[in-house]
Parts: structure tokens; sequence; C-alpha cells
């Protein structure tokens, strides 16, 4: 395997729990399989797949303090959910602390928890990828999102930004401005 992987590999070891460690193994092979798929870069997919939650482990205060620390914006529901800011503190982690340069890895980082109008190729397949992996909590329509993962990734995409709005609702938290965004925008592409 790249040797870039195997060195990031050590070090998150040391910055998530054991859990969401095992999580970001799954999501990494989720996603090199989802761009065997689509002819997408694997060793993008690896390597977006292995640091998109490598600010999750981050107490909440801390990713605050640490968005304030590096001039990244905090919306109100970023203030209210701070659990929303991995995604924007990770994609800056990656880059900085972690060294990434490439834009596309990063940029998928960033849009993998709440989604966005205009997604590349790659932010999909990590957004989904998130979703789908083998060791993720069983959702509702899990069977079929993952086997629509590898038939239609638009469709898919469609599919969980819709059960995450359910979701979200059903359990009266406040839904982030992009997540409804990256619906109503996916919505109409697809003609729902
Ligand atoms: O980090 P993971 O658990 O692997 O997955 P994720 O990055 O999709 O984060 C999931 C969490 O993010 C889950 O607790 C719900 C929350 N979330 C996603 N979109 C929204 C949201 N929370 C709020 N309040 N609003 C959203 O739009
Ligand atoms: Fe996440
Ligand atoms: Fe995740």
């Amino acid at each position: 395997m790249n040797p870039q992987i195997t060195k990031i590999r050590r070090k998150l070891i040391t910055e998530l729990d054991k859990e969401r460690y095992e999580h970001t193994l799954g999501v990494m092979y989720t996603a090199a399989s989802m761009a065997m798929r689509y002819d997408e870069d694997i060793d993008q997919a690896l390597m977006a797949g292995l640091l998109h939650d490598c600010a999750k482990c981050i107490s909440a205060d801390n990713k605050i303090k640490m968005c304030e620390k590096y001039r990244l914006n905090v919306t109100e529901v970023e203030r209210e959910n701070p659990s929303l800011l991995h995604a924007k503190l990770g994609a800056f982690l990656a880059a900085k602390k972690y060294h990434v340069e490439d834009k596309a890895i990063i940029n998928a980082i960033a849009s993998h928890t709440t989604g966005r109008p205009h997604m590349s190729l790659l932010e999909k397949i990590i957004y989904i990828a998130d979703y789908i992996e083998p060791g993720r909590m069983e959702l509702p329509n899990m069977a079929e999102v993952r086997k629509m993962a590898f038939e239609d990734i638009d469709e898919c995409l469609y599919r969980i930004l819709k059960d995450s709005l359910v979701y979200l609702d059903s359990k009266g938290k406040p839904i982030d401005p992009m997540t409804q965004k990256a619906y109503e925008y996916y919505k109409e592409v697809l003609h729902k």
C-alpha cells in the first residue's frame, strides 16, 4: 500500500478511539471499492476515506477553539452542534497536520457530513461510503442503499440525503442549511 497511507494510519490510531478507527478503515475500503466501480482514482478514495473523520474525536469545546484559532468560519448551527465541525476541521487538519496537498481529497473530507450541491465523484463516494461501510449501525433501508451504491451513485446519494433529513427531523435536530441545499439540488437534478 501507498507508504503515506501506512504512515497516516499509524498516526490516526492514536487520535481516534477504537470504534472510530475501525469505522475509518471500513470507509477507506468501501470508498476504494466504489472507486473501482465508478473509475475514480483508488488512492484518492483510500486517502479521503482514511482521513474523513480525523477530527471526530476532538472534544466539542476544542473543536470550536481550534476553528477559531485557525480562522475557520463557525456557523450558528455548528456552534449549537459542534460535531458538525469535524468535517471542516478535518479537512483543515488533513492539509496542515497530515500534509495532504490534493484539493480533491480535502473537499471530500469537508463535505462528507452534510453533502453539498455539485459534488464531485470523489465527494459522492466518500459521502456514501461513510453511510454504508460494513461496520455502520443498521439504518433504515440499509440493504437497499448498499446495493444502490454500486448501481446508481446519484440515486443513492439522493436517497441518503432524503433519509438523513427524515432521521434528523425524527431526532429533533436542526438541519444544517447545507444538508437542505444538497437535498434540494439533487432532488431537482434527478427530477424528483
Ligand atoms: O462522522 P460519522 O458519524 O461517521 O458520520 P457523519 O460525518 O455523517 O456525521 C453524522 C452526524 O452528523 C450525525 O450525528 C448527524 C449529524 N448531522 C449530519 N447532518 C446534520 C447533522 N446534524 C445536524 N444537526 N444537522 C445536519 O444537517
Ligand atoms: Fe464524519
Ligand atoms: Fe465517518
